[in-house]
């Protein structure tokens, strides 16, 4: 029929034909009623329901969580593991490797729209890269859900179809390894097995990946954040320290662990073996460190930076480093030189340092001795300063591997990508967890702000009725903790501050006065000056978008000081090793400003990554892992039901429900369907919200498909949109030209 030119509105009768010829053969079916057919027809359905639908907005009863959670089980059985709602990108963790990352899955979602092809990874790194080339406009990519659901093999995953589908120069390959072999680098340093995670980033990551005019990714700059560097020195039951230090000791040289002073055996080292397990059957240390060997070279470190970077590490185990303080008489004084080269300072003023404390006092300069807590403390303090100082260098070095260096052409296009550590609830949370689930509050204010309020804001001012959707805005809970004077971090930054008697405890009861009467904060104190027994009398509890957190106080000023001892600070300024020379500024020294609190570095650095992504356009992939043994398979409804709630799936779908699917200006809309009606066709003359409401009525458009705003056309369901599409195309094809994609993207 269309080969023989039919009109445009003889194309869509037809297409209504396609989707209502089912339901005939149904009815007809019915009248029949023969038995093999019915089965048929039955099995058809039976497969249809089995799979459940791809987009949550399809859903029937879009408001049950059942439905949600049903519809997601279905889906997992069958290892489709991707669902969107509308944009956003919903992924189950499947525990076990999946043939859709291949070559040929890359080249399927290549250019293709959005919703034409089934929801994936890919899909939604297409779309940004497309709204990237198209829209001139900055994309950033939010990777979000609990440890272990997925977010940093999604992020490499994202990376990969990148490195493979985008154009490349000689010098752009370059750019492509160095961007991919970061990952095993910045995984050995940062990353460690958990309880939860055998390989569990512990600090979070932004990247940039920067792509030229061409769509040529040129460059790229991580920024890290809050590694968690008190697991150098300590690990709970089950847990490791950094991959890297196993993977030294497993996979090193034989030579090369002679020159560093080490033996093979995890137990010998007293900060490896705390967890009390230093093998994994999921990793391959030895194999892991050829993997980081290699991917350092591919990054750009010489020789010589390599050796001395592996220095650190392995002075960061060294067995002097544990036995120092316990009995001095049983240092080996060979080991102790041997720790002191890896540093690069002078032994008898290290053994000076970490045993004495300097006091300042009339003016005079005291050293005074440290007892054997005390020293312990100093030496773990060095320990996770060294560690951690060394880990930003390391990321500096892979950004300036990273940088453009093209000085001719500065505007390129950027997508970031963030996979940063998800809302955290352990038996025992403290001042890391604190800052973890501070920075998901932020993280969830900005969807907020980005998805659920200007789409409500949008159809506002484009004055269209619509039912606000009611949603729970956390800016009351990012106020409590991070509020100027009365917040939180605030008052955690006065105690430690405050010379004197302040403690853990101090600072509780300073909480208590201050923000005690807050809706989101509970301790044991009751209000009638009774106590509530479930609480501990050193713990406070916040109550999270996600859910309740118990925060025990104990470490909590420690931590958030972050202190050197100024004679520690010393000597590891004179350091002839060349990294840490670069880690311990001499200026530190002089420097009469005390340098800011852990929080409120953590505070500064979150306001930053609120305004980069603010300026870009974003995309959500909302991780969800299915059960807590790392199982293939195993889909635990209580589990994945808690995180719905937190990642705040089905206020998402409502919203996304309530509003519509489709958005687009009136002249861009008229612009591209005005072929399908001879009333637009081949210009219209008057104002464009008629020449797009005498469109719409040509193509058949329900009352309740679509409205009218100020300036746009909204329309509720994509399939309306598909067959306005469709439509266009079957016409482009029937006049022999070539369909056009274009970008569905959905708001
Ligand atoms: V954490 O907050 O850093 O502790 P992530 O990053 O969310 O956490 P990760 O990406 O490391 O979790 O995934 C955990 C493990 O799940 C991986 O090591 C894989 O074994 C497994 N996984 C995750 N995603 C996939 C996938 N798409 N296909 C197969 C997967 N396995
Ligand atoms: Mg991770």
């Amino acid at each position: 029929y269309c080969c023989q030119g039919g009109k445009p509105s003889e194309v869509v009768l037809l297409r209504s034909f396609t989707y209502i010829t089912p339901l005939l053969l149904l009815v007809l079916l019915q009248v029949v009623a023969s038995d093999g057919v019915r089965a048929m027809m039955e099995s058809a359905l039976t497969a249809r329901d089995r799979v459940g639908v791809q987009d949550f907005v399809l859903l029937e009863n879009h408001t049950s969580e059942a439905a949600f959670i049903e519809n997601l089980r279905k889906r997992f059985k069958e290892n489709l593991i991707y669902t969107y709602i509308g944009s956003v990108l919903v992924s189950v963790n499947p525990y076990k490797d999946l043939e859709i990352y291949t070559k040929n899955h890359m080249e399927r979602y290549r250019g293709v729209n959005f919703y034409e092809v089934s929801p994936h990874l890919y899909a939604v790194s297409d779309n940004s890269y497309r709204s990237m080339r198209t829209e001139r406009k900055d994309q950033c990519i939010l990777i979000s859900g609990e440890s272990g659901a997925g977010k940093t093999e999604a992020s490499k995953k994202i990376l990969q179809y990148y490195a493979v589908t985008c154009p490349a120069s000689e010098h752009v390959q370059t750019i492509k390894d160095r961007l991919l072999q970061s990952n095993p680098v910045l995984e050995a340093f940062g990353n460690a097995k958990t309880l939860r995670n055998d390989n569990s980033s512990r600090f979070g990551k932004y990247m940039d990946i920067q792509f030229d005019f061409k769509g040529a990714p040129v460059g790229g700059h991580i920024i890290n954040y809050l590694l968690e560097k008190s697991r150098v020195v300590h690990q709970n039951h089950g847990e490791r320290n950094f991959h890297i230090f196993y993977q030294l000791i497993e996979g090193g040289e034989e030579d090369l662990l002679r020159r560093l002073g080490l033996e093979r055996n995890p137990q010998q080292y007293q900060y490896l073996v705390k967890g009390n397990c230093p093998k994994v059957s999921s990793i391959n240390d030895r194999s892991d460190w050829k993997v980081v060997r290699k991917a350092l070279t591919v990054i750009g470190f010489s020789e010589d930076e390599v050796e001395v970077r592996t220095n650190i590490a392995a002075a960061c185990m060294t067995p002097t480093f544990h036995f120092f303080v316990r009995d001095e008489t049983r240092i080996h004084v060979d080991v102790l030189v041997v720790l002191f080269q890896l540093l690069g300072v002078n032994g008898t003023v290290l053994t000076e340092a970490l045993t004495h404390k300097k006091i300042i006092a009339k003016g005079e300069e005291l050293m005074s001795p440290l007892n054997l807590e005390q020293a312990s403390s100093a030496r773990d303090a060095l320990s996770k300063a060294v560690y951690g100082r060394t880990f930003t260098w390391l990321v500096n070095k892979i950004n300036a591997s990273l940088a453009y260096t093209d000085d001719s052409y500065k505007n390129w296009s950027v997508i970031g990508l963030l996979d940063i550590y998800g809302f955290e609830v352990f038996q025992n949370n403290s001042f890391e967890q604190f800052c973890i689930n501070y920075c998901n509050e932020k993280l969830q204010q900005l969807f907020i702000e980005l998805t659920l309020k200007s789409e409500q804001e949008e159809y506002e001012a484009e004055g269209i009725t619509w039912e606000p959707v009611q949603y729970f805005n956390n800016k009351i809970i990012c106020d409590l903790v991070e509020e100027k004077f009365k917040g939180i971090i605030s008052i955690l930054d006065e105690e430690c501050l405050r010379p004197g008697d302040a403690s853990d405890i101090t600072f509780l009861e300073k909480l208590e006065d201050t923000v005690g009467g807050h809706p989101h904060f509970v301790t044991h104190k009751l209000a009638d000056g009774k106590t509530r027994k479930v609480m501990g009398r050193d713990e406070f509890r916040l109550l999270h978008y996600a859910g309740e957190v118990n925060y025990n106080v104990n470490g909590f000023l420690d931590k958030n000081n972050d202190l050197l001892f100024r004679n520690l600070k010393e000597v590891m300024c004179m350091s002839e090793n060349k990294i840490l020379n670069q880690c311990f500024d001499r200026e530190e020294l002089t420097d009469k400003k005390r340098p800011d609190t852990a929080a409120t570095q953590f505070k500064a650095s979150l306001a930053k990554l609120m305004e980069i992504l603010m300026s870009k356009e974003p995309s959500y992939i909302r991780c969800i892992k299915p059960n807590d043994s790392k199982q293939a398979g195993r889909f635990d409804e209580v589990l994945i039901r808690h995180q719905v709630k937190y990642l705040g799936l089905m206020e998402n779908l409502r919203v996304r429900r309530a509003g519509f699917a489709y958005r687009r200006r009136y002249e861009v809309f008229l612009q591209r369907y005005k072929s399908l009606c001879p009333d637009t066709w081949p210009n219209w003359r008057g104002k464009l919200a008629d020449g797009v409401a005498t469109l719409v009525k040509h193509l058949g458009y329900k009352p309740e498909e679509y409205k009218l705003g100020r300036s746009k056309i909204f329309i509720r369901f994509p399939k309306t949109l598909f067959a306005t599409e469709d439509a266009l195309e079957t016409r482009k094809h029937s006049l022999g030209e070539s369909p056009q994609h274009v970008l569905l993207s959905l708001p």
